[in-house]
């Protein structure tokens, strides 16, 4: 079993855990009301001081902050601290408009390395290893974010960075590196390159790999664990709250470890805001305790998953997160059934002869959304499969039946048709305009 980084904070017991929370929340709450005009606005108008803020369970009467919020005070105005105590800026990408642009004090940036630190030793990492992050470097907070933990542990860092496929197989290979740090989709994207060039990466000193940033099966895990021959695990963050470090699994693979002496996980029903019991699904709220440039309360992440009541063998007292299932919008509502790519994903990786590389294709059907999945076969299996087509297209769609309880089309598609990147995958297409 693999060591366990900070024992002190890691294996801490409840009721220290509780002790150290409240303290830090009434330490961050005041911080934020004190130094962020919109915390101010919010509290004061839902009538709450930092002073009231006497137990842990005082926390659900905190206002949630939003991402909307974030990107109306766009740049700054959720900075706590002035910018000459700021040493490093990350943002999101903006893909869907303007993105939430976040600020690192010195004593962020240290926290940072020591949350990362435990994640990747919680995966095996130690001293002995050469970690190749295949990560992008830049306003992501992937790249640097491991870094810095991977660094603090001793481990050799590969700053390899996204792209140039054929070059990262090559680096693998020639310079020995033993730990794989990326999304589980380019994770795979790798296996495939390696394959046309004839590189069993099975053979090569790697042994374990971190995937984060974007929602995974326990299938693709599997694919991944097989093709490369190594200990695949998850891990968990958001730029807003401060990127990797924030959950990641041990080697039970089992659910992700959640600092929580660093953030408080809430687990709410989107639609009413009420805070859920230990187990039960929805979505994840994080407080962060101890950021001073970027404190975020109460932060609706839009992920949803679960707090795990059971205790880890691994001896971390920390709770865990389930798998996250995807992002609350994400979810499509087809035929009044909820949907997530994510389940579609477990249903291809159980079928043989297809990759589980996808896209779903979202039209209109009348007044209802409909959807289409396009799945990419596999290279091996195309030639003959053609006469098979018709059929194995049926067989998937009954499957997807099964699981979503709903029809959906599959069109199978070429091998390496649908596109890879270096980045989180795009699994839906919106055709619904068209
Ligand atoms: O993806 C931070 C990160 C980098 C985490 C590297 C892990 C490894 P953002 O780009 O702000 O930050 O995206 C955050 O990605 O709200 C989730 O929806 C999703 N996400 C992140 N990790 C996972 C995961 C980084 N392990 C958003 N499983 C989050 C599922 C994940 N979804």
């Amino acid at each position: 079993m693999s060591k366990i980084w900070n024992p002190e904070y890691e294996q801490i017991s409840h009721a220290r855990l509780e002790e150290l929370q409240l303290q830090r929340l009434q330490w961050v709450v005041k911080w934020a009301y004190e130094r962020v005009p919109a915390y101010k606005q919010k509290f004061d108008a839902a009538g709450i001081k930092p002073k009231d803020v006497k137990k842990l369970g005082d926390l659900a009467r905190l206002p949630f902050t939003t991402k909307d919020e974030l990107k109306e005070d766009y740049p700054y105005g959720f900075f706590a601290l002035p910018m000459n105590k700021i040493v490093r800026i990350h943002s999101t990408s903006g893909t869907t408009g303007t993105p939430v642009v976040v600020g690192y004090s010195r004593g962020d940036l240290n926290t940072w390395a020591e949350l990362v630190a435990r994640i990747v030793t919680a995966a095996g990492v130690t001293e002995d290893d050469l970690a190749q992050i295949s990560f992008g470097y830049g306003m992501f907070t992937g790249g640097f974010g491991l870094h810095y933990g991977l660094e603090r542990v001793g481990a050799a860092v590969l700053p390899a960075s996204t792209g140039n496929t054929e070059r990262q197989i090559r680096i693998m290979r020639d310079f020995g590196t033993t730990t794989l740090i990326s999304t589980p989709t380019y994770a795979l994207h790798l296996c495939e390159v390696a394959d046309t060039m004839g590189v069993d990466l099975r053979k090569l000193p790697l042994r374990i790999g971190l995937f984060g940033s974007e929602p995974w099966s326990e299938g693709m895990r599997g694919e991944i664990q097989e093709r490369m021959g190594i200990l695949a695990t998850d891990n968990y963050g958001l730029t807003e709250v401060m990127g990797p470090g924030v959950a990641g699994e041990c080697e039970e693979q089992n659910g992700q470890h959640f600092n929580e002496d660093h953030f408080i996980p809430e687990i709410i029903n989107p639609e009413t805001g009420d805070v859920l019991p230990r187990g039960e699904t929805g979505e994840l709220v994080i407080t962060t305790l101890t950021k001073e440039g970027f404190p975020m309360i109460r932060y609706r992440t839009r992920d949803l998953t679960y707090l795990m009541p059971d205790e880890c063998p691994c001896g971390r007292t920390l709770v865990k997160m389930a798998r996250v299932l995807g992002r609350t919008d994400d979810m499509l509502i087809i035929k009044g059934v909820n949907v997530f790519p994510s389940q579609i994903e477990q249903v291809l990786t159980e079928v043989e002869g297809v990759e589980p590389q996808y896209q779903i294709i979202l039209k209109k059907k009348g007044v209802m959304n409909d959807i289409e999945v396009n799945v990419e076969m596999s290279e091996k299996f195309f030639p003959d499969a053609m006469r098979k087509l018709v059929e194995f297209e049926r067989a998937i769609e009954a499957r997807l039946q099964t699981v979503l309880g709903i029809y959906v089309k599959v069109n199978l598609v070429e091998p390496m048709s649908i596109e890879r990147t270096g980045g989180k995958a795009k699994r839906v297409i919106d055709r619904r305009d068209a």
